[in-house]
This record gives C-alpha cells, structure tokens and sequence, in this order.
C-alpha cells in the first residue's frame, strides 16, 4: 500500500538509542512513520556523513524527524519528542501546562550528561571495540551512570511507579532506552543487583506497547559482555529491527 504523502518521516538505525525512543513513542500511539535508513557517522551512501543527509540535517546526527505536515524538519530525541507530543496532543505523555512539564524537561535535560552515560561507558565501548574508546572518558561514563541511575533508584523510582508520578510519560521512554539496553535479556553489560526499583520499573516499562518492537534488534544482538560483536551480527540487528518495524506498522495500518 502506498505511503500517504505526508508520512512523518524518522532518519536512523534501530540500534540508535535516541532513534529507538522516538520510534517507541510512534508505535505507542500508533501514529504511522516512515522509517528512512541513515547510519550514524559514515560517509558512504545512507551514511549521515554522506553529503546527502548533511544538505537535510547539517549536524549529521541520527535522529533526524521531517514532517511534512508543518516543514518541521529537526534532530535531537528529545525536542521531537516534545514536538509529537504537543502537535498531536499526546497530552498523558508530556502534559500541556507548565508544571507538569517541567519535572519531564529537567530528566530530559540532565539525561545527556547522565543517564546518556549508559551508550557511552557501556553500550558503545562493547559493541565497537575496535574503535578504541579511551579508558578515562569511559571511566567517567561509568561513574556518571551509575551516580546518575542511583538518584533515580533512591528518589523517583523509590517514590513512585515510574519517573514522575504513577503514569508514564516521555521521561520513561527516553531514560529506559538508555538504562534498558544493559539488561541480562539484551546486551548483559551492567549488574542491577543493587537497583530494585529499576528492576521493577523495568519490567513494568517491558510490558508497554512497542517495547518488544523497537528492542528486537538488541535482542538479536545479544548477550555481549564476553565477547564483542562481529560487524555481521551488528548489521544483522539493525535489519531486523528495520523488518520489525516495517512488519508492525503494516499490523497498524490494516
Ligand atoms: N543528543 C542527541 C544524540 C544523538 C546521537 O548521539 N546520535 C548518534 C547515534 S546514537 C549519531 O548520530 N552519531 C553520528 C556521529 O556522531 O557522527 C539526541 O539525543 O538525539
């Protein structure tokens, strides 16, 4: 079936962190997307490098959003997610008065030098060995991770079901991509042992529609705490999360 002209359209792999949470926020309201490959740092063809994509988004950086409904073309996770939210009034996921939303932003806003931290001491260093990561900068992440996973266990998910109060919203969605991606069922890289209430935060964030869709590719990838993937294994994942997606949203539309 033909796309209608105005699919919104999302440029990115699946196995992208901040791809992931903008494609988990369309498949939870079932808002029809196209998914458009675009791989993260290359200068080929389909690479964010590539002329090409940078003549579109001049960062060069996945996620990229195009909608064509209102000429909003953006990157940045978070500020699409901001924008799907309020032009489509997903008002249960990032409400529409000021105080509401100001507890969403601060998580939001502290994410990238926090929870952020997860892809790059943990997820990225394993996955790419062969690029070397230098020990200190992952050191470091390691450290803000963990400081930062252990606010949200002692404060807000002590307090509450999920991030801001009993219902989620956007908050979640965004800080589980980064935080559930360590979990034994995918790539195994972090111990949460000593996190209870991530744990049940996390199995009640597994249960949310579209979960299993967006993290299909990691399960794929696979437990990779002894041994780094190989580049087919990593290929492998992102098409499949491609074929997943594409799968869902021909469920969606019929
Ligand atoms: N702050 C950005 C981070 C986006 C980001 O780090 N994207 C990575 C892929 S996960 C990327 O595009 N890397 C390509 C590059 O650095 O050249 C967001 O939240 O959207």
């Amino acid at each position: 079936m033909a796309r209608p002209e105005k699919t919104l359209k999302i440029y990115g792999v699946p196995l992208s962190q901040p791809v992931r949470v903008v494609l988990w926020l369309l498949l939870y309201k079932r808002e029809p997307f196209e998914f458009i490959l675009a791989n993260p740092g290359s200068t080929r063809a389909n690479g964010t490098r590539h002329p090409i994509f940078l003549a579109i988004n001049p960062n060069g950086m996945i996620p990229f959003m195009e909608d064509p409904d209102t000429g909003v073309a953006i990157a940045e996770a978070h500020a699409i997610l901001v924008y799907l939210c309020r032009k489509n009034g997903w008002y249960d996921l990032y409400p529409e008065n000021p105080a509401g939303c100001a507890k969403i932003d601060a998580i939001l806003h502290s994410h990238h030098r926090g929870l952020r931290n997860a892809s790059v001491g943990f997820f990225a260093p394993n996955v790419r060995k062969d690029l070397h990561f230098p020990e200190p900068v992952v050191d470091i992440a390691h450290k803000t991770f963990s400081r930062a996973l252990r606010v949200i266990e002692d404060n807000q998910l002590n307090q509450s079901r999920f991030l801001i109060g009993n219902e989620m919203t956007i908050a979640d969605l965004a800080s589980y991509v980064e935080i559930g991606q360590l979990q034994p069922q995918f790539t195994n890289l972090f111990d949460f042992e000593p996190f209870p209430n991530t744990r049940r935060w996390m199995h009640d964030m597994a249960q949310i529609e579209g979960h299993n869709d967006v993290h299909a590719c990691l399960t794929r990838l696979g437990d990779i705490s002894a041994q780094e993937p190989d580049i087919e294994t990593i290929i492998a994942a992102n098409k499949l999360g491609f074929a997943t997606l594409a799968q869902r949203q021909s469920l969606t539309a019929n």
